[in-house]
């Protein structure tokens, strides 16, 4: 396959202002007519190329002529023109039902729906597919009006009416210009939950969710939270809604979360549906984030899109930030920041510890589908947060209020955006710029001394980034580390919280006046995504877990003495963990916290986590000495879980954060009650599973059971299974739950599961549930007789003729053999290579596959 290299681009030949789409909707044909207005685009006499993918055209007219010369280029159509504009026509046909990759226009559930970001437009008709090509689309849709009684586009409604043999249309116009892949429409039996927000101008926008009929009583959260989202924009960023409608689609079948089109958003339904018995505050906090991600891509990505896809970040990693900043504003920001961070450094230290690192602004790539990752997104937000940190929160607003004035209605660049930061500021970012160049995880070095008699503390401070592929040898970045001392004796600060901008490679910053022994606070707040190295020892790990006074500081001071406690069993075979049994009783008896953060606090790191910390990652040791920490935890604070389970217990069923966050404490308890051996476990699981009037308790009882040895487990499982075989999304958890189980069997229960009658590879959601869960589920995947490896091959080779997208997300389990054994190395470097080699392998799982061999 062809590789596209970021320093390729050229402005496009031709611009194309306006285009006016005609279709005629069937599942099984549907007629598409465009009506491209193009404008040649610079001096030059190059013909139209118009991308197509799995497209031939019925007829090309130029001009409202039949065209002469026209002809195929591959999947390119090329039509040579001779003036400086012209009207061009094609008519094409697609057989939507049998689109089951899930991009361009397709069938899901009954209903007739599109995806066309990256490049899914051009499998719905042909046109310059790329994101600086910016166009206004006026687009009729006409279907059977029984089947299809909605039609829906992008921009305002304006007509619709009633045609022979029972068909219907409806005409839609967007007056923003954009590019094809915010293109959308729907075609559907649906109804909508409906409300009004007035602008901050006073301009009344009618919104609308739009479901099934038997879900539209799961849909008051989604239409809440876009309300809250359509707010706080305009208070924090000064950003108004800008049509008439702003509809939000729910679909079963969808490969990403959700779709950011103008004006019409298409979501998978798992970020849509709520209600207590089937969704979990996970859920209701996944789906607020979601809403909000893509309502507020309508200024950054919609209003202000890319330039070309090597800066896709500059719309996802900037809109992830301001999700992740909305969140934080609706609960616990220390929460909310200890989750973002849990999940970067699952997902992005990993990708950036890989072989298919890549930098926030990726150089090349062969298929822009796979570059949707958590680099692009999560390390982008990271990026954002950063320069927002350097700024200061005025300069930082005032900064992004230059970059949508100034880039309003055009496709920018990730440099346009640095260089406003710089503009508003008059701050210089020309080396803060390596985080885009760079990829690798930086590492930093601390050493804090400090001379009794003098009174003055000095740390040391160093960085290095580590080679990834392509770029053997790295520069020194910008690191804004928020630092602060306490008093070891006194428990008290010693010094106001520091920002240090390390710079160079090794720096040492002076704290003077320190009388007493001071402990080190370091990268607070997770100020720079880094991973830090001190020499700080279990006892100072231990004081700023109690002592620290920013939350996620504290929260970090107890992970790392559980790391280094785990690791040290794994390197030395036994376990000392009376200090990490100390921290956590200290955390429990600390009635000032709240029990979000308690549940959070004392959660053991990943088994994957701890793994990222060896050089060969054992992971059966790592299981043995992580369970033995949790088993030690259950029995000598017994007293305390049971008190914090009753406890939380008491809550009645709210939204609350602060009722969200007993469940969260209530489940934690729970695992670790059933960890001590307690005889009564599983009975109090069991029980909790029975009682619960909320899938959050239900399903972490059955979390709970389903990782235990208990005769209940199967009874859990089968009453959950009868209750929910009707509901798609509770399945997944079903499904999912059993996957990420710590029992010896998963294995050959994940392949029982893959032969179930409820599992298919035609729905993403139902793939990700079971596959997806068990290929970071640590020691069955990693299982030492490689059955694990087998199996993820085998499932993804035959989901690669069906969906090569969301095949190709889940290679990346098996790219990480260079972290393990030489046994487990051969076994998942073969499976890799036979997915290489099978014939017909599409280009997204041949760019992971045999980059992830290297
Ligand atoms: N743009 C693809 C889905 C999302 O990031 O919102
Ligand atoms: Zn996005």
């Amino acid at each position: 396959p062809k590789v596209i290299r970021r320093d390729a681009y050229r402005a496009p030949e031709w611009m194309v202002p306006e285009i006016a789409l005609d279709f005629d909707l069937d599942p099984a044909e549907t007629r598409v007519h465009a009506t491209l207005t193009v404008e040649r685009n610079g001096d030059h006499d190059a013909p139209l190329r118009l991308d197509g993918d799995g497209l031939s055209p019925v007829s090309v007219r130029v001009d409202g002529v039949e065209a002469q010369g026209w002809h195929m280029d591959g999947q390119t159509l090329v039509v040579p023109l001779s003036g400086k504009a012209h009207s061009v026509e094609t008519e094409v046909r697609i057989a939507p039902e049998r689109n089951t990759q899930l991009e361009g226009l397709y069938a899901s559930g009954g209903m007739l729906c599109t995806q066309c970001e990256a490049e899914g437009f051009r499998r719905i008709t042909f046109f310059p597919d790329r994101p600086d090509v910016l166009s206004k689309y006026k687009v009729k849709l006409t279907a059977e009006k029984a089947r299809f009684p909605i039609l829906l586009s992008n921009g305002d409604p304006v007509g619709s009416g009633d045609l022979d043999g029972g068909r219907h249309w409806a005409e839609w116009h967007d007056p923003f210009p954009k590019p094809s892949y915010l293109f959308a429409l729907v075609a559907g039996d649906l109804v909508a939950n409906k409300a009004t927000f007035t602008t901050m101008s006073g301009r009344d926008v009618e919104l609308g969710i739009w479901v099934r009929a038997p879900d539209l009583p799961k849909t008051d959260h989604a239409l809440h939270a876009l309300k809250l989202s359509m707010a706080w924009d305009e208070k924090v960023y000064g950003r108004e809604y800008d049509l008439d409608v702003f509809n939000i689609v729910a679909v079963g079948d969808f490969n990403f979360g959700a779709m950011e089109n103008k004006g019409l958003n298409i979501f998978n339904s798992r970020y849509i549906l709520a209600d207590p018995d089937t969704a979990t505050d996970w859920d209701y906090d996944a789906i607020a984030a979601v809403v909000a991600h893509e309502y507020f891509h309508n200024w950054s990505g919609n209003r202000v899109t890319c330039r070309d896809w090597f800066q896709l970040s500059l719309k996802e990693g900037f809109t992830v930030f301001r999700d992740q900043s909305f969140s934080a504003d609706q609960g616990s920001p220390a929460v909310k920041r200890i989750e973002d961070v849990r999940g970067l450094r699952a997902s992005q230290f990993q990708e950036d510890a890989g072989p298919l690192a890549h930098p926030v602004r990726p150089d090349e790539y062969m298929e822009i589908s796979n570059f949707y990752t958590a680099t692009i997104y999560n390390k982008g937000a990271e990026l954002i947060r950063m320069m927002s940190t350097i700024l200061g929160p005025e300069n930082f607003r005032k900064a992004t209020d230059l970059y949508f004035r100034r880039f309003d209605g055009t496709a920018a660049t990730c440099e346009d955006f640095v260089l406003c930061m710089e503009e508003a500021s008059g701050i210089d970012l020309s080396q803060f710029r390596r985080w885009y160049s760079q990829a690798g995880t930086p590492r930093v070095k601390a050493r804090l001394e400090h001379a009794q008699n003098g009174g003055r503390a000095v740390l040391s401070l160093s960085q290095s980034v580590p080679p990834t592929p392509g770029q053997p040898s790295k520069e020194p970045m910008v690191l804004p580390l928020k630092v602060k001392l306490f008093g070891e004796k006194t428990g008290k600060p010693l010094t106001s919280e520091r920002l240090v901008l390390l710079s160079d490679p090794s720096e040492e910053i002076v704290f003077e006046d320190i009388a007493e022994r001071p402990v080190l606070s370091i990268n607070r707040g997770f100020s720079a995504p880094v991973i830090v190295e001190s020499d700080r020892d279990a006892a100072d790990l231990a004081f700023l877990s109690a002592h620290d006074d920013d939350p996620f500081a504290r929260y970090e001071a107890m992970q790392q003495l559980m790391l280094d406690t785990i690791v040290g069993a794994v390197r030395s075979g036994k376990g000392d963990h009376g200090a990490v049994i100390e921290a956590v009783r200290n955390t429990l008896a600390d009635d000032r916290l709240d029990s979000a953060f308690t549940a959070e606090a004392v959660l053991l790191p990943s088994e994957s986590f701890v793994g990222d910390q060896l050089a060969v990652v054992d992971p059966d040791a790592i299981f043995r000495a992580r369970e033995a920490l949790r088993r030690d935890l259950g029995r000598e604070l017994e007293h305390e879980w049971r008190l914090a389970y009753e406890a939380a217990r008491a809550n009645r069923f709210e939204l609350s954060p602060a009722a969200k966050g007993a469940r969260r404490l209530k489940s934690v308890a729970l695992s670790y009650i059933a960890a001590s051996g307690a005889p009564d476990a599983a009975s109090l699981a069991f029980l909790q599973f029975e009682k619960a009037d909320n899938m959050t308790d239900r399903q972490g009882a059955l979390t709970t059971l389903a990782g235990g040895t208990s005769d209940k487990r199967v009874a859990a499982l089968d009453i959950f299974y009868q209750r929910y075989s009707d509901n798609p999304l509770v399945l997944d958890k079903w499904f999912q739950t059993q996957a990420l189980s710590a029992r010896d069997d998963t294995p050959e229960t994940v392949e029982d599961l893959a032969r179930h009658r409820d599992f298919t590879l035609g729905n993403p959601n139902r793939v990700r549930s079971l596959i997806g869960a068990f290929s970071v589920n640590q020691r069955a995947f990693h299982h030492a007789s490689g059955r694990g490896y087998r199996f993820l091959a085998d499932q993804l080779i035959a989901l690669d003729k069906i969906n090569p997208q969301t095949a190709a997300k889940l290679i990346p389990p098996l790219g990480r053999w260079r972290r393990f054994d030489s046994l487990r190395a051969e076994k998942m470097r073969a499976e890799l290579q036979r997915i290489v080699d099978t014939p017909g392998l599409s280009k997204d799982m041949f760019e992971q596959a045999s980059k992830s061999l290297d």
